[in-house]
């Protein structure tokens, strides 16, 4: 019964103690510090894990990774039952469980059960999947004793990227419709839609075909090998940073990339050739090349986002079909690809709260959402009555040869791409099919429209908390003063921008600005990090010029 049920808890939370006193929050994605803080708290999460497939009589993920953080920390994020990010109220559980103290642990899981009025005797399935990081196996192994002690099923997947996961968890629930749960599965979804979309490309040299993969030492390095079998060299992939012997997302991955605005350790690079970064558990890509004079050039998700949405556009034309698209970003998209998307393209074009679940939730309010943060996390999520409306056009055997294509195209286009989450692998094929089909070469998508030169920094303060944002975070509330020291400061630039937010996975703030010149926007930022630093109560030296 419950109660012996309870004991076994009990019990088995001993052996993941949890340190008196340390507080952690469900942040932008789950929890995520040091892996030695984290044992009770997969413990834990296995538990609540179990409870939210006994309410939602699904089967519920569980992904141990911290992503693109460095290989010292872990972290855990919950997956519900479509394979989206679990939702706010259980975020909110997630934390009450993770802060009870020992002693009230019992007492934090029964108001959840009564909160949510569970029925504890209904089954339970959770799946549990890794990334590479050292600290990953047993912290999983604690997961899934979380699951057992409550009585539920856990299923290993082991190795997977996070997108895996999701991808396993909604084939399980929709009962093989979206897929086959396994990563075998996984790998012939994707490899087949990709391979039908280039098929009607003729002439592609080996140059065309060939990518090179920089695999930020994790998990996406490892999946990728696996999948180049299947890609018939249709795909050549060059894969660095394998893990073989670099550390994971050390000077190389998505992350740094974007962040760093310059090319990773460990990949060669010749000049005009496609690159791409994964980070460390393979939800976001981003491509970059180097120009004849040795120039950087780098494809963020924002260039991403606009070289899908031309692509989409044009097959919608094509096919006939009248579909209502739109693109989801966030504060930090470049000004000029909003500007583009919005002015050129004529794309309705929403902003949200950093975050996936945000843009996600967005972009379920069109018939086909294109979403991606500027940093490569995205994705295009095509409605049932938009995926039934192509499914029936492609089959129609009354239209003309150019509508069927497009509308294959398009069918495809929905079967390679991961709906339930980014995936660096399934947008690495979309791009690449999209540049085949186009005949288009890395520079041409380059110059598809010029970034405005931007610069991302960090500023540590005491408590991240003192600062409040509205207008999907474009604007400080709080603390007092701040966002008039922002506008004033901006007014000094042209084409200026800057905005101020507390991290949800770090505990920094974060500073973005983007101005007319990179000496411009690396000012402004600096100025923008005194600022905060003065008024939200900045610890450590004061923040100094970049150089
Ligand atoms: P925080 O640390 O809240 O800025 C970062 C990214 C998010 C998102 C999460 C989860 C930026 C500026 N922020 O969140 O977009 O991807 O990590 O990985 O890139
Ligand atoms: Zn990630």
């Amino acid at each position: 019964d419950d109660e012996t049920g309870f004991q076994e808890v009990l019990k088995q939370s001993g052996l993941h103690p949890k340190p008196a006193g340390l507080v952690l929050q469900y942040g932008t994605a789950g929890f995520r510090t040091n892996a030695k803080k984290l044992d009770h708290i997969m413990f834990r999460m296995g538990l609540l894990a179990t409870l939210r497939s006994r309410k939602t009589k699904a089967t519920i993920g569980v992904m141990v990774t911290a992503s693109h953080n460095p290989e010292e920390d872990n972290g855990v994020k919950l997956i519900d039952p479509m394979g989206e990010m679990v939702t706010p109220t259980w975020e909110g559980y997630a934390t009450q469980l993770a802060n009870a103290e020992q002693e009230d642990l019992l007492t934090a899981l029964k108001d959840v059960i009564e909160k949510e009025a569970i029925d504890m005797s209904q089954e339970a399935d959770v799946f549990v999947g890794k990334d590479t990081r050292s600290s990953s196996a047993s912290l999983s192994q604690a997961v899934m004793d979380g699951v057992s002690a409550l009585g539920g099923h856990s299923k290993d997947y082991g190795l997977v990227t996070t997108p895996q996961l999701h991808y396993m968890v909604c084939c399980q629930n929709t009962k093989g419709k979206y897929g086959d749960a396994t990563v075998e599965g996984y790998y012939s979804k994707l490899y087949q839609a990709f391979i039908q979309l280039t098929k009607s490309v003729l002439n592609r040299t080996d140059d065309q075909k060939h990518l090179s993969v920089d695999g930020a030492n994790g998990i996406g390095a490892l999946k990728v090998r696996e999948m180049e079998a299947h890609l018939k060299k249709e795909l050549q992939i060059s894969l660095f940073n394998d893990g073989s012997k670099g550390k994971l997302n050390h000077q190389c991955g998505a992350d740094f990339v974007k962040v760093q605005q310059k090319p990773p350790t460990g990949v060669e690079m010749n000049p005009g050739e496609r690159c791409c970064s994964f980070d460390g558990d393979a939800d976001r890509i981003v491509y970059y090349f180097i120009d004849s004079e040795g120039q950087f050039h780098l494809l963020d998700g924002d260039k991403i986002a606009t070289l899908i949405s031309t692509f989409l556009k044009e097959l919608l034309t094509q096919a006939g079909v009248d579909l209502k698209m739109g693109a989801v970003q966030t504060a930090y998209a470049n000004g000029s690809s909003t500007r583009y998307l919005e002015d050129t393209m004529q794309v309705i074009v929403r902003c949200t709260k950093t975050g996936v679940k945000h843009l996600h939730h967005a972009a379920q309010e069109f018939d086909i959402g294109v979403y991606f943060e500027a940093n490569g996390h995205g994705t295009v999520l095509f409605s049932k009555a938009a995926e039934e409306i192509i499914q029936h056009l492609a089959e129609d055997a009354n239209i003309n040869d150019e509508r069927k294509r497009a509308a294959r195209m398009l069918q495809n286009t929905i079967n390679v791409i991961n709906q339930t989450v980014g995936d660096a692998i399934a947008d690495m094929l979309l791009i690449e099919a999209i540049l085949a089909i186009k005949g288009m070469t890395i520079q041409q998508w380059d110059s598809i429209y010029s970034d405005l030169p931007n610069r991302q920094l960090k500023v540590k303060v005491a408590d991240r908390r003192v600062i409040d944002t509205a207008d999907a975070e474009r604007r400080a509330v709080s603390p007092a003063g701040l966002q008039d020291a922002i506008d004033s400061l901006v007014k000094k630039y042209r084409k200026a921008r800057s905005f101020v937010r507390p991290s949800g996975t770090e505990d920094v703030v974060r500073v973005y600005a983007e101005a007319e010149t990179q000496e411009s926007a690396d000012d402004l930022a600096h100025k923008v990090s005194l600022a905060v630093y003065r008024l939200a109560g900045g610890v450590g030296g004061e923040p100094k010029q970049l150089l």
